[in-house]
């Protein structure tokens, strides 16, 4: 293992106001092994009777092999020997592979929503996309697409390891294999260097050091293959390495069970690999229209007056700001619930949000795991009145510190803690007016290890900020927790070793206690958190959720989380947390988003213009002019950095307004892709090669962006470019702001490359020709550019047709009454829209414009309700525009343009 000294990981836990970069240089980690334990025995089908038919698939009973001296046995733990494989045919699109200890010892993820619901089933799935195959001795098995033969999972080639603490298994893949996915981590390109590359799985608190875990826990990934995608995810909440090596993937996993689901979707496409994935995980939750606006924060303003100032600079200079973020700054010593009397009195914040409500604006403010261990603080005695809080082994409650002092953390999974988050979430959207909450810190965090709190109710600890102290005291701080937590373990009942597992996976904090709940805190039913650390976060939304729909059932709740698990795209949204102003963390926020769209975490963005360090002029022009288009479009900074809204700069300031003009266009079109991946799951951003997967020259393209299928951006990501060079699917591309098409632009060769001009606040953008664009004209304020007419962008392809969607709610509702999901379609000059039109509510379209190679003089609207009386049809520059259409949207309707 990878043992850091104290020092570097003091370090690491003042990451957030000491921002130490690490550059990217490659994947490859020197200290990690990446070769298989080929010593390991392995295992053999057992018995006469073998494996056998199951309602929903085959059962399959293993055995340790027999080995001589115990060779490769207990490489890093104890070996299990009774072994069962569940093999389900779930669905025609999904097997479900699971090996696991006869026993049932280990502990798998949850079946529950605080880890994951698996589907019931009653018998096996009739039609199959794949096949499946299993060797006898040793045990492996193939998952083979049955499309075309190939062989998409295999390990009959490479040993199984099942012990307590170690599990490992590799699947080949073809050399220099298209992989996608695992996560959580920050690294510069989507498609996964497999040369020499481990991939660490474990939530963690740290400021976005490239190529290490961080705060979300994804052991997903897809795989293109000859224009062709599959996925697959390890369903395991436990600490792992996964190592991306020429020809193989291989887990190394500290805990839990081997359990795979793969995904083999009919047509082979990566949009439907991503949908399949979320039929197990659930699906991206809705969002309301509101939440697609700007968003803006910061840590560290001093005082209210401070964010009043930044509300009131957005207005005076014409930039939207749909949501006004307050940090930890407006805490009464950071607990949670209370008001800074001074700097942001309660009244105060109070009125802000109806300041806010009273503009059309919204307001969010943040909560955080930790509660401060303190008499007469509710956060503290309610929940411990409850006996809902994690504890030590020896029964008491676990105390670490967060920035209040000495805290206590809501064991998400005692069934009480409800009780608790219920009336405290209630008490506080009630008292505050929030439209959400920002659920920080929830890996769970801490500053020092272990319960360093025990016995300290009500004291301050030595330093609210220990990385403040001189190195040596905190050594010796840092050696007496370890002494304390030693203690500690001594009253643990488990064969395992929890603290100090052999096989230490590449966790960038070395130890696994460190910065974050120690691996010895309980949870409810005598769990130990080392099986269930990456769920924290994850199970914290799911009851932040459930709290907020229970105090307000009728709205779609907002949370904001930092730590993710599998499936949390269902209760929250994302953001990648605290990268830093620099231009590499600009470039990776494509792949982060990316992976989350793949990951069932639609509503995602990174901080724009950098959390820690100095952002620049044209780092923050660049960064807003992208930011604009992130699926959740915020910039947040730190404490320490200077000043970054984007109305300080002339340059950003006017990149930000013609960037969120076109965005606020877009928003019908945002909202109904929103729809649609909460409907399907599919990307609101998706990389190039999701849409056309057999262009080759996409595999590896993470430069540029596809809003839904229509909309493509080429951002400048680089430091001193003007210029980008983009390429252009097949079919026509037509720019945003001149409607040229892309060839008569210059576009030439196969995948058409082309040097874009991209001026400082310019971002290029593209519409694909064959789309047809809801849009709508952009003001200040979502709610108010929802009440403008509609408009319909046509654009043509190269055979005069074009195809588009719009759906529409009132916005909020978590169960709308009334929807409509309407179709457009324009094929020989006829423009068509049909539909369900449930919403009664009368939404006007106005405006139709048809972009391409078109030439007519007249229009005329047919099975319209209401029929206009002044129609004008004006000719543009590559585009003629029917005015004063007069339509409402509420029934199908002809428009025909001769
Ligand atoms: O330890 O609340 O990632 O967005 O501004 C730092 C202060 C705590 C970390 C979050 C960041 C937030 C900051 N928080």
């Amino acid at each position: 293992m990878k043992r850091k000294s104290i020092v570097s990981l003091l370090l690491g836990t003042t990451a957030a106001t000491l921002c130490l970069l690490v550059l990217p240089a490659s994947g490859a980690v020197e200290d990690v092994n990446f070769d298989v334990s080929t010593k390991a025995p392995g295992y053999s089908v057992k018995g006469r009777r073998g494996a056998h038919k199951t309602k929903t698939g085959l059962e399959i009973p293993l055995e340790l092999k027999h080995s001589h001296h115990h060779e490769g046995i207990d490489l890093y733990g104890k070996t299990i020997k009774d072994l069962v494989v569940d093999v389900d045919f779930e669905t025609a699109d999904r097997i479900h592979v699971k090996i696991s200890d006869k026993d049932q010892k280990q502990v798998p993820v949850p079946d529950s929503p605080l880890g994951i619901e698996r589907p019931r089933l009653r018998k096996s799935a009739k039609k199959r996309n794949y096949e499946f195959k299993y060797t006898e001795d040793p045990f492996g098995f193939q998952v083979i697409r049955k499309s075309d033969k190939a062989v998409i999972f295999d390990t009959t080639d490479y040993p199984l390891v099942f012990e307590d603490q170690y599990l490992e298994i590799t699947t080949a893949v073809p050399d220099d294999a298209n992989i996608y996915g695992f996560g959580e981590t920050t690294i510069p390109h989507f498609r996964r260097d497999n040369v020499k590359n481990v991939t660490t799985i474990f939530a963690r608190d740290a400021a976005c050091p490239f190529y290490e875990n961080i705060y979300g826990h994804h052991p997903f990934y897809m795989e293109i293959r000859d224009g062709k995608a599959h996925g697959s995810l390890l369903l395991s909440a436990h600490g792992m390495d996964v190592l991306t090596v020429e020809g193989r993937i291989t887990w190394k996993v500290i805990g839990g069970v081997l359990e795979f689901y793969i995904f083999v979707p009919d047509d082979d496409k990566p949009n439907s690999v991503v949908q399949s994935y979320t039929d197990l995980i659930g699906k991206p939750m809705m969002v309301s229209r509101w939440m697609l606006g700007w968003h803006h924060c910061r840590w560290g303003y001093e005082d209210i007056d401070q964010v009043q100032g930044v509300i009131d600079g957005y207005k005076e200079h014409n930039i939207p700001l749909e949501v006004a973020w307050v940090d930890i700054d407006y805490m009464d010593t950071f607990q949670d619930f209370t008001f800074d009397p001074v700097n942001f009195p309660q009244e105060r914040m109070i009125q802000l949000g109806h300041d806010l409500h009273a503009n059309r604006q919204r307001y969010v403010i943040m909560v955080n795991a930790g509660k401060h261990y303190k008499s007469g603080y509710e956060g503290y005695e309610y929940g411990h009145d409850l006996d809902i809080f994690m504890k030590n082994p020896d029964g008491e409650e676990y105390v670490g510190q967060v920035w209040p002092g000495y805290t206590v953390y809501p064991d998400w999974f005692n069934p009480d803690v409800s009780k608790y988050w219920n009336k405290l979430i209630a008490d506080w959207v009630e008292l505050t007016g929030i439209d959400g909450t920002w659920v920080d810190m929830d890996e769970p965090a801490a500053f020092c290890l272990g319960s360093c709190g025990t016995g300290k109710k009500d004291q301050a600890p030595p330093s609210l900020e220990p990385w403040t102290l001189p190195q040596e005291t905190q050594d010796q701080m840092y050696a007496e927790e370890e002494i304390a937590i030693k203690n500690l373990s001594n009253y643990v009942q488990d064969s395992r070793d929890l603290l100090y597992p052999n096989y230490a996976i590449n966790n960038g904090h070395g130890n696994l206690s460190v910065k974050t709940g120690s691996m010895i805190a309980y949870h409810h039913g005598d769990i130990p958190h080392y099986d269930l650390h990456s769920l924290y976060g994850h199970a914290e939304c799911k009851l932040t959720r459930d709290a907020l729909i229970e105090h307000n059932k009728t709205t779609r709740p907002f949370i904001l989380t930092r730590s993710s698990f599998v499936g949390s795209g269902r209760y929250a949204g994302h953001w990648t947390g605290d990268n830093a102003s620099k231009w590499e963390y600009l470039k990776s926020s494509i792949t982060e988003i990316f992976n989350m769209q793949m990951f069932g975490i639609s509503y995602s963005g990174s901080d724009v213009c950098g959390f820690n360090d100095n952002t620049t002029e044209t780092l923050c022009t660049r960064w807003q002019e992208l930011g604009a288009f992130y699926p959740f479009a915020r910039n947040h900074n730190a404490k320490q950095p200077i000043a970054q809204e984007p109305f300080l700069w002339e340059t950003a300031a006017e990149a930000t307004r013609t960037a969120l003009a076109i965005r606020y266009a877009l928003l019908p079109y945002y909202y109904t892709l929103f729809e649609e991946s909460n409907r399907l799951g599919t990307g609101v951003w998706r990389p190039l090669i999701f849409e056309w997967p057999h262009v080759d020259a996409f595999l590896d393209n993470d430069d540029q962006i596809l809003v839904g299928s229509d909309i493509l951006l080429s951002p400048v990501v680089y430091e001193n470019k003007t210029s980008v060079e983009a390429e252009f699917p097949p079919g026509i591309w037509y720019d945003w702001y001149t409607l040229e098409t892309v060839d008569d632009q210059g576009a030439t060769g196969k995948e058409r490359a082309i040097t874009l001009d991209a001026p400082l606040t310019h971002i290029p953008v593209h519409i694909r020709g064959g789309a047809i664009l809801p849009l709508k004209t952009p003001t200040m304020l979502v709610e108010e550019t929802f009440d403008s007419p509609y408009i319909l962008l046509v654009a043509l392809d190269d055979s005069g047709e074009a195809q588009g969607r719009l759906y529409i709610d009132d916005g909020h509702s978590l169960e709308p009454s009334e929807t409509s999901d309407i179709t457009f379609t324009f094929k020989n000059g006829v423009l068509k829209a049909e539909g369900d039109f449930g919403y009664s509510k009368p939404e006007k379209l106005d405006t139709i414009k048809i972009v391409g190679d078109i030439d007519a003089t007249t229009a005329s609207i047919t099975d319209c309700s209401t029929p206009a009386d002044n129609l004008e049809l004006v000719k543009e520059d590559n585009a003629i525009v029917l005015q004063n259409a007069g339509i409402d949207l509420t029934a199908s309707f002809t428009v025909r343009f001769e």
